[in-house]
């Protein structure tokens, strides 16, 4: 016994001195033939249990790990690196960490330009603006936050990786449409004006150069940006669909805020904000006169009295994040599921979704402008967004945004860029159902 450990652990010494160690553990990954041959030992029984070895850990403590390597090198399969030219397995970009970032791995296509080379259905674009806040900026990285977050999401059909929420889905519908990330629109970093000016004409180029398979005018879902932004899209929406849209906006503010009472006084420029833009889209006829739902408000009002007043004046009813605990998910989905109206099935009255971000608490989404406690979980929020595929609402959703992440002020692990890839993946549910 003890001989046949002496010429075991000789010959082991011998073939593990003749090569390199990495090169045994992994293949070789220099040369061509990289399989080396096969040990040529002949072990007993005995001896082939590591148990055996166990009693010289003491004694010869080297003899005893390279037995132990000398184990494991001789039940491992030999790696099988593919033909040279190969190129199958990485000629899609489908790294999660690496490579050129979109939403999702989906294509990237320069949406703003004048042609219509493929067909778009859904258009996801960024708006990277946050010299609209009140409170803590820095928003316009927010596009940037969600594509890296969204390394893990993927539609392509060539996909090695499932997309996580929602493993089931029929991936037919996804196929049916076409979905693209068209980048950044350019916004100037100096003035408002000139910024949301660009948005607007970015949006426009969008619906008016192209059109999809399923969709003849495309989706647009916006990655802001702070609120601000809001507006451009829906002045879009409403020349191109002609009619008042009807928004449901997600948030713990109201945002109809009059200029008089938050921002403006001194200039007409400083009147529009991101807790103004609902005003604005109220006075100027973007959206409805009434109809329009606030979900999860929990700020406190500047004034108010007046702040309630206005805020129905600019055709607003109000879901306050404390309904989760009296009529949960499901009664805040009946709330707005019966909102859209036989009249407006009728009329086809188009529906905007608008997510900011910081509708959910700070415990999931600590990385936007203006924390308020009390909101909603993240599943919470994402359930109630599934609620509407399907519906008379979802079904004539035209267009959405997720606004106002944050990442300086996100957490190292980035929850709220990833709360925001899992809104958008809901919306785009809401798009392809
Ligand atoms: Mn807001």
């Amino acid at each position: 016994m003890l001989l046949g450990w002496f010429i075991l652990s000789t010959a082991a010494g011998h073939y593990l001195a003749s090569t390199s160690l990495l090169d045994q553990l992994y293949g070789d990954l220099v040369h061509e033939s990289y399989q080396h041959p096969n040990f040529q030992y002949k072990i007993s029984q005995d001896e082939d249990n590591l148990g055996v070895y166990s009693s010289y850990e003491q004694k010869f403590p080297d003899v005893y790990y390279e037995s132990i390597l000398h184990h494991y090198l001789k039940r491992k399969p030999h790696a099988k690196f593919p033909d040279k030219d190969d190129v199958s397995d990485i000629e899609m970009d489908q790294n999660m960490f690496g490579g050129i970032v979109t939403y999702a791995h989906l294509p990237h296509f320069n949406c703003f330009k004048g042609h219509n080379d493929i067909p778009i259905d859904v258009a996801i674009v960024g708006a990277p603006f946050d010299t609209g806040v009140s409170f803590r900026p820095g928003a316009r990285f927010g596009p940037d936050a969600i594509r890296s977050a969204a390394k893990r999401l993927s539609y392509s059909t060539d996909s090695k990786k499932n997309n996580y929420k929602e493993k089931n889905i029929r991936r037919d519908s996804f196929h049916k449409h076409s979905i693209v990330d068209c980048g950044d629109v350019a916004m100037n970093p100096f003035d408002n004006r000139i910024s949301l000016n660009q948005l607007y004409r970015g949006h426009r180029a969008i619906v008016n150069n192209h059109s999809g398979k399923v969709h003849s005018i495309p989706r647009v879902i916006t990655m802001g940006g702070d609120h601000t932004i809001t507006l451009m899209a829906l002045r879009n929406l409403h020349e191109q669909w002609k009619k008042p849209i009807k928004i449901i906006h997600f948030d713990s503010h109201i945002d109809t805020w009059d200029p008089k009472k938050l921002g403006g006084g001194i200039t007409n420029y400083m009147s529009l904000n991101h807790g103004t833009f609902l005003h604005y889209a109220h006075e100027k006829g973007f959206i409805g006169d009434k109809g329009n739902y606030h979900v999860g408000i929990r700020a406190p009002l500047i004034d108010p009295d007046f702040d309630s007043k206005h805020d129905a004046e600019c055709g607003f009813n109000v879901i306050g994040a404390s309904s989760i605990d009296k009529i949960g998910v499901q009664g805040i989905l009946k709330e707005l599921v019966e909102s859209y109206t036989a009249n407006d099935k009728e009329i086809g009255t188009p529906v905007y979704i608008s997510v900011d971000i910081d509708v959910l608490d700070p415990a999931y989404a600590p990385g936007t402008g203006t924390m308020e406690v009390g909101g909603f979980t993240s599943r919470e929020l994402l359930a109630i967004l599934d609620g509407l595929k399907g519906t008379e609402l979802g079904r004539h959703l035209v267009g959405a945004d997720v606004v106002e992440v944050s990442p300086p002020y996100d957490t190292n692990s980035g929850i709220t860029a990833l709360s925001a890839t899992a809104v958008i993946d809901s919306l785009l549910k809401i798009f392809v159902n």
